[in-house]
């Protein structure tokens, strides 16, 4: 199963991929300079890289082995963009309640490319801790999406968001393709 994980620059793609997966992550990290203000660090002070081409790693969840494939988080990027979602059953939006504007272009295409899709609340320090029913109208996406409070660091909340996005595939191929995914689910 191929999955999706977006969301805009410096929100824990990298690191949430890092976290889960089960084999060393392929990433493509590089070094961002001084002084290039293409790249706004303002909430990830701490960042010294930036992906240029994709994340990748690799996960099983309850005998399904779940392939993670991460977007560049710059817009600069996004050429790479179609080739990561071709073939994907699912996608996680990763967003920064400090910015959650950042995250409306990644949940357009999303949208646009009819994945199924869960968004991921990332929990930084001095972030906001609201409700994820608020997030959600943030948003102003429909209370079927999941919306999930993670860690991106933690690998069993990552984890725990990962069987979310795949019961939430399951369950929308099941309304769907009823026969279908009756022979698929676990
Ligand atoms: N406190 C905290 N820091 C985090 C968390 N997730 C990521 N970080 C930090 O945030 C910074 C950015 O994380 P990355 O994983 O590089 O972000 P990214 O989305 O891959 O960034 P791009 O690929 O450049 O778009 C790093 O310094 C991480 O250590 C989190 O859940 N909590
Ligand atoms: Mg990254």
């Amino acid at each position: 199963m191929k999955i999706v994980l977006t969301g805009p620059f410096g929100v824990g793609k990298t690191t949430l991929v890092g976290a889960v997966s089960d084999i060393a992550p392929l990433t493509t990290e590089a070094v961002m300079t001084a002084g290039n203000t293409a790249d706004d660090t303002t909430h990830t002070p701490a960042k010294t890289t930036t992906t240029v081409a994709m994340d990748f790693g690799r996960l099983e969840i309850n005998g399904v082995t779940v392939y993670v494939y991460g977007t560049p988080g710059q817009h600069r990027f996004w050429f790479m963009w179609d080739a990561i979602v071709r073939g994907a059953v699912g996608a996680v939006v990763l967003v920064d309640t400090r910015r959650l504007q950042d995250s409306f272009r990644h949940l357009d295409y999303v949208d646009n490319a009819d994945l199924p899709f869960v968004i991921a609340v990332n929990q930084f320090p001095g972030g906001h801790t609201y409700p994820v029913d608020a997030v959600r109208e943030a948003l102003a996406v429909t209370a079927d999406v999941p919306v999930v409070a993670i860690d991106a660091r933690d690998r069993d909340s990552v984890r725990d968001l990962l069987i979310a996005l795949v019961e939430h595939v399951l369950a929308r191929t099941a309304r769907s393709h009823p026969t279908r995914a009756a022979a698929t689910s676990p």
